[in-house]
This record gives C-alpha cells, structure tokens and sequence, in this order.
C-alpha cells in the first residue's frame, strides 16, 4: 500500500510502499477514504515534536472497515469510521473516570509499541506512526478501541476532521471551558483547531466571541463561522484589544497555536477570576511565565489535551450538530489533494493558504 514517509534528514515526506503484519486479535483493517493535515503533523516534520523515523503522519482519518482480527466486536465489515486519537487502556484509574486523554497507560493500544513492528517498508523498516493512527496512507490497522462509527451519510473529508480539529476544538468549549450563554470568549490562533473553538463557542452562544490571529483571512473565516469581533494581532497588541473590548478580560480565552508568546498572552485577556486554556502544544521542555499577579487575581490556567474528549460519545454528538446545520464541516475543508500531492498541502498549511487541506484516496 502506497504512504508518505517522514524519513531522516529531510522536512519532505517521500511516498513510499509499506506492508502491515498479520492482524491481531483486536484490530481493523480500514480502507483509508480521506485524511487531514494538522499543524501538530507540522510540529513532527519540523522536530519540534520528535518522534522516531520512519515516520507515517496523519492522526485525522476516515475509512471504510475491509477486515477484522478475529476478536472484534465493536465494528463490522464496511462499517465507516472516523480514528481516534485518543485511545486508553480503559483500565487504568483515569480511564475508568472517564478521561482517557489522561491514561496512563496509552501504549496499551499503541501498534509502534507491539512486537513484531505492525508497519515495514518493502525492504523491512520498522516503521513509526503518528497518535497511534498514521492517516496518510491506503490502508490502516488499527486497535478497534480507537475507531468510532459514523453514518454512512457524513462526506468522509469531512468525517475526517472529527477526529482531530473538531474534538480538540469544540471539546475544549464544551468538556473543559462548559462555556456558557453570555460569556465572554476570546481565541488566539484561528486554524483548523481554532475555528472549531469559535464554532463551539457560538453553539454554547458566548458573546461576544473575540477571534485573534495574524491573518487576515482566517479573520475573514472566523466571522463567518461566529466570531463577534476580530483583532489582528500582526498590527495591534492583542491582549490590550482584548481587554479594551470587554472592560477588563473575557471569561475565557482559549491559545490554539501552541506558543509560550501566546499561551501569556491568553492568561493576560483572562479576567480577574477567569480562565486560560492553552489548547495548542509546544515542545514538552518550552517554558512560559506566569505573573505571580494573576493568583492574587483569581485567574486559573488549564491544559486541555484533545479536548478532553471522549471519542465515541463526542464525535456522534458532532456528527448531530453538524446534521443540524450547527457545526460546519464543510467551511473547514480548503483544498483536498491526492497523497503525492502531500508536499504541497503541508506548505499551503505552514503558510496560512488553508483552513484544512485533506488529503482524498480514491
Ligand atoms: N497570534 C495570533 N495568531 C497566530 C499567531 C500569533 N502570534 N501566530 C500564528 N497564528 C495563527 C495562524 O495564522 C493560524 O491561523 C493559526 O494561528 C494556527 O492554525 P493552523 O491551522 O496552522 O494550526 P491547527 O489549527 O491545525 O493546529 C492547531 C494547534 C496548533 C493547536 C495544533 O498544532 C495543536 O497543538 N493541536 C492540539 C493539541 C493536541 O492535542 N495535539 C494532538 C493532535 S493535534
Ligand atoms: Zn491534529
């Protein structure tokens, strides 16, 4: 099956054939139908997420189920299904409190870590995926606790972006900010992840809801998707425009790019007694100050990994909003390409061209 490797050396992914081993008792075949490009896959291709190469890329997939390992029974043949990122053990003490984003134990499912390797190259790599998932290629295998089942009526680029840009989004509006009517949102980085924040953000029906980003187009997009009021943070000092809009801070200021600049940033738009929470991730040992000021405040900061999100609860309830016209999947897709087209989907994304490019296997 055909797939585009991250190898040593190089920030270009080479489209390459690999094989997978037989499967295990647990796991799926999926034929891949359509996957996502992220800036978390950028993080990898420019080393400030490491991992180990050979790498496959891709955490936001969609597919139709084509073989089961002789244990399944959460998933049938033909089945469509949306990956999860998050996949835990569902044993450990979080997972049985109902955050699996929080396991303990994430290898528990994790194929990179099975013996023999699950993925080679022709000629006998171990190969390396990404999330647990590796999206960016024909064909998937994947433990069956991280697939979720979705109609057969969702579009599969859009059933796609379930899996990452919409449950780390709209999960940290509903499962962690439980964003309320009335309050007041601000969102630094207006990408795929972010836009999902603003959509979520008027569906819990914040106001206003202040989009901030450097582009002016995805200033464009955030309106339309909810935003009540935009600042260009390449021209003005955002958090005093934030601040000047709301008398004082929002009740809840979401960072989506994954920066120390403006993960302080957020903290400073919060209002006295309010919330920060840093969505995006940076390198694990990148640092950021935290002015003793804001204790005496009241303000709080959270982590909020994936949304916090429950995959097979949360993505059935995006999957209704959007069949109600709520949650738009189809505003997000910028531009789909075939996989050797990859390359160029992943500059077009490093340069702010697109809001999602999804990559379509026919
Ligand atoms: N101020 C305001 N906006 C900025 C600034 C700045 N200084 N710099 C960049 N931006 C804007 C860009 O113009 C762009 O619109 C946006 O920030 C980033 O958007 P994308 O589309 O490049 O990135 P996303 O939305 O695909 O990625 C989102 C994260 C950065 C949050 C992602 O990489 C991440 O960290 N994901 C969530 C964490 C996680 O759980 N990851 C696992 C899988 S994603
Ligand atoms: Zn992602």
């Amino acid at each position: 099956m055909r797939a585009a490797l991250l190898r040593d050396g190089s920030d270009r992914l080479s489209i390459e054939d690999l094989e997978h081993s037989e499967l295990m008792a647990r796991e799926v075949l999926v034929r891949t139908a359509a996957c996502g490009l992220c800036h978390s896959d950028l993080h990898v291709i420019d080393g400030t997420l490491q991992r180990p190469r050979p790498h496959l890329l891709g955490h936001e997939a969609a597919g139709v189920v084509e073989a089961l390992g002789t244990d399944v029974t959460s998933v049938a043949m033909g089945d469509h299904v949306v990956t999860c990122l998050v996949q835990g053990c569902g044993s450990c003490r979080r997972c049985l409190q109902g955050q699996p984003t929080l396991c303990t134990d994430p290898a528990a499912t994790r194929r990179a870590s099975a013996l023999p390797p699950r993925l080679r190259t022709l000629g006998g790599e171990a190969v390396s995926v990404m999330a647990n998932v590796g999206g960016f290629t024909e064909q998937m295998v994947l433990d069956e606790r991280g697939l979720v089942v979705v109609p057969d009526d969702v579009p599969m680029d859009l059933a796609a972006l379930l899996g990452c840009a919409v449950v780390t989004g709209v999960g940290a509006v509903f499962n962690v900010g439980e964003v309320q009517a009335g309050e007041s949102v601000a969102v630094i980085g207006c990408g795929g992840v972010g836009l999902n924040v603003i959509q979520a953000a008027r569906i819990a029906g914040a106001s206003p809801i202040i989009a901030v980003d450097v582009s002016a187009a995805k200033l464009a997009m955030a309106l339309s998707l909810g935003a009540t009021a935009v600042v260009d943070a390449s021209s003005t000092d955002a958090v005093v425009a934030v601040r000047d809009l709301t008398g004082g801070g929002v009740d809840h200021a979401f960072e989506v790019i994954g920066r120390p600049a403006t993960a302080e940033q957020a903290l400073a738009m919060a209002a006295n007694g309010c919330r920060a929470y840093v969505v995006g991730v940076m390198a694990d040992d990148a640092t950021f100050t935290v002015r003793a000021e804001y204790t005496k405040r009241g303000k709080s900061l959270h982590g909020v990994y994936m949304g916090a999100t429950l995959p097979h609860v949360d993505i059935p309830r995006y999957v209704e909003l959007w069949r109600r016209g709520e949650l738009d999947l189809a505003a997000m897709v910028s531009r789909r390409l075939a996989l050797d087209e990859i390359n160029d989907g992943f500059r077009a994304l490093a340069a702010g061209e697109v809001n999602r490019a999804v990559v379509v296997f026919t």
